[in-house]
C-alpha cells in the first residue's frame, strides 16, 4: 500500500543514510551552532524509456535511485533564510531577507532551485503565516551527479519544498507536493514536464512508476528478473537552465502542437501539447507518425513561415509561442521532434507491457526498445552528444541488452540493462574502454558508473 505521511523516525534510517545525515548535521553545527531540527531526503531518479515527453503530456517510466539531496534545517526566529552547503568550494553560502525573495533565471545559481522550492510551498499555502520571524536556517549536501541527467535539479526543489512544508506545519499530499514542485522549478526559466518531481515524490521501493498526467498518476510495474540497470556518466556536465537547448525543444513541440492542431481542423487555442492533438483528433498513438508525415516537411520550418501558417505577427509569435531564452531562435525543426514525441510516446507502452507479460524474449525486447529510443533522441531529437554516442556504443559492446542516454541529454548518463552474469565484466570494459581513454575522468570513476535498483521516494527524518 502506498504511504501517505513523509515522517520517519531517524533510527529508521539505512546506516549509509545515517553516515550523510551525520555529515550535514556537523555542517549545519559548524554554520549556526545548533542542531537541526529535522532532515529532508529527496531521491534523483534514472528515466528508462519515454524522453522528453512529459511536457507533451506523455507518460513516462522512471525510477528512483539512491542518491539523493538531503536538507538539514531549522526555523531561526528571524526575517532571513541561511542557506549553506556541505560542498562550499562549488555551492558557496547564501543569505536573503524573507521579504525580498528573487529567483534569477538569467543567472541561475544552486540557491535559487532552493528557492524555487521554497516559493512553491508558501505561495501554494498563500503567504497567510509568513511572518518577520519566520526565518529559515538550512544545509544541504547532495549525492547525485550534478547536471547529469538524473535530476539533482528536481531532487533538490522538492527536498527543499518538503522542507518548508514541515518547517511551517504545512500539511501538502503527496501528489500535491509532486505537482507544485513541477510548477515551481519553472520559476529557473526551463519549461520542464512533471516527471521528475513524481518519481522524486511518489517513489517507492522495488518498483519502477508509469507516470501520467493531466491528472498525475502512477502505477507500479517490477521490473523483469536477471538484469540490472547501470548507469553511466559521459562526464559532459550540462546545466539545463543555464543554456537554451532544453527550452528549444518545448518551443519546437509547442508549434509542431499548433501546426498539427490547425491541420487536423481542431480549436488551437484548446490544444497545447502534441497530446492533445492525438486525443482531440481521436487518432491512436501509434498512427500519428503518418499524420506527422503527411502534415509536416522535414526541412526546418522558418519563423516567417510559422506566423504565416499560424497566422500571427512577428511579435504576437514571439510573445505567445516563445520564452525568455528562446526569443532569437529563427528555425524550427518540427517533422523530427514530434515524430520523436508519438514514436517514443509508444515505445513507452511497449516497456511497460513487456515488463508484465513477462516472456523469455523480455530482456532483450526492452535492452531493443532502449536502443531505439537512444537513435532517437540523437537523429530526430538531437538532444545527445558525442561522448554520449560512443558511451552508448561501449556499452552494448560491454554486453548490456540496450543502453541509452537519461534524462534531458546534451550530456550527462546512460542507462543499460545488463543481464547479471555479465555485470562485473560490463562494469571492467567500461571502464578501460570509455573511462581510461578519458583521461580526466579518472577520478571521477568511483561516482561515475553504478548498478542501480528502483529506490523508496522523498522523505522527512525526525529525531
Ligand atoms: P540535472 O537535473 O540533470 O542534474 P540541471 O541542469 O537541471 O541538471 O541542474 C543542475 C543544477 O542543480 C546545478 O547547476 C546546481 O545549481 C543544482 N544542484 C545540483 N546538485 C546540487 C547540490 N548537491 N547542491 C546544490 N545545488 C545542486
Ligand atoms: P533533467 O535532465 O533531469 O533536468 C529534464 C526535465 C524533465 C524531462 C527530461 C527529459 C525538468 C525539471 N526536467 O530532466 O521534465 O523533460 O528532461 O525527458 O525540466
Ligand atoms: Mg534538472
Amino acid at each position: 500500500m502506498t504511504e501517505t505521511t513523509f515522517v520517519k523516525p531517524l533510527s529508521l534510517a539505512e546506516s549509509k543514510k545515517k553516515n550523510y545525515i551525520n555529515i550535514v548535521k556537523t555542517h549545519f553545527n559548524k554554520k549556526f551552532g545548533s542542531d537541526p531540527s529535522f532532515y529532508v531526503r529527496a531521491p534523483g531518479r534514472v528515466n528508462l524509456i519515454g524522453e522528453h515527453i512529459d511536457y507533451c503530456g506523455y507518460a513516462v517510466f522512471p525510477m528512483a535511485i539512491e542518491q539523493d539531496i538531503l536538507v538539514a534545517i531549522s526555523l531561526n526566529g528571524s526575517n532571513k533564510i541561511n542557506l549553506t552547503n556541505v560542498k562550499e568550494s562549488l555551492y558557496p553560502d547564501f543569505t536573503t531577507s524573507l521579504d525580498v525573495l528573487k529567483i534569477d533565471s538569467l543567472n541561475p545559481k544552486w540557491y535559487h532551485y532552493y528557492l524555487c522550492g521554497f516559493l512553491g510551498m508558501v505561495e501554494h499555502a498563500s503567504y497567510d503565516y509568513l511572518s518577520s520571524s519566520s526565518g529559515l536556517d538550512i544545509a544541504v549536501l547532495g549525492t547525485v551527479p550534478p547536471s547529469a541527467g538524473l535530476s539533482s535539479s528536481s531532487a533538490l526543489v522538492c527536498a527543499a519544498a518538503l522542507a518548508t512544508m514541515h518547517a511551517y506545519s504545512l500539511s501538502v499530499s503527496k501528489l500535491e507536493l509532486a505537482s507544485l514542485s513541477s510548477k515551481c522549478e519553472r520559476y529557473i526559466g526551463t519549461e520542464g514536464g512533471g516527471m521528475d518531481h513524481a518519481i522524486s515524490v511518489l517513489a517507492e521501493p522495488g518498483s519502477a512508476k508509469l507516470i501520467e498526467f493531466n491528472p498525475l498518476q502512477t502505477t507500479n510495474v517490477l521490473l523483469p528478473e536477471g538484469a540490472i540497470f547501470v548507469i553511466a556518466n559521459s562526464c559532459v556536465e550540462i546545466n539545463k537552465a543555464a543554456t537554451s537547448h532544453y527550452n528549444i525543444r518545448v518551443v519546437e513541440c509547442r508549434l509542431a502542437t499548433q501546426i498539427l492542431a490547425k491541420a487536423c481542423g481542431l480549436n488551437v487555442t484548446e490544444v497545447s501539447k502534441l497530446k492533445d492533438v492525438q486525443e482531440f483528433a481521436n487518432i491512436p498513438v501509434d498512427q500519428m507518425e503518418k499524420k506527422v508525415k503527411e502534415v509536416l516537411h522535414e526541412n526546418p520550418y522558418s519563423r516567417t513561415e510559422v506566423c504565416q501558417i499560424l497566422e500571427l505577427s512577428d511579435s504576437e509569435f514571439e510573445t505567445t509561442l516563445l520564452s525568455a531564452n528562446t526569443k532569437f531562435l529563427q528555425e524550427f525543426k518540427l517533422y523530427q521532434r514530434a515524430l520523436h514525441v508519438y514514436q517514443e510516446a509508444s515505445r513507452v507502452w511497449r516497456f511497460k507491457e513487456i515488463c508484465e507479460k513477462k516472456s523469455e524474449t523480455s530482456l532483450l525486447m526492452l535492452g531493443q526498445l532502449m536502443t531505439e529510443s537512444h537513435a532517437s533522441c540523437r537523429d530526430l531529437y538531437e538532444c545527445s552528444h558525442p561522448d554520449l554516442d560512443e558511451l552508448v556504443q561501449l556499452c552494448l559492446k560491454a554486453g548490456a541488452l540496450g543502453s541509452r542516454l537519461t534524462g534531458a541529454g546534451w550530456g550527462g548518463c546512460t542507462v543499460s540493462l545488463v543481464p547479471f552474469e555479465k555485470v562485473d565484466n560490463f562494469l571492467v570494459d567500461l571502464k578501460k574502454n570509455y573511462y581510461s581513454k578519458h583521461f580526466r575522468l579518472q577520478e571521477l570513476l568511483d561516482t561515475a558508473i553504478f548498478p542501480t535498483k528502483p529506490g523508496g521516494g522523498a522523505v522527512i527524518y525526525e529525531d
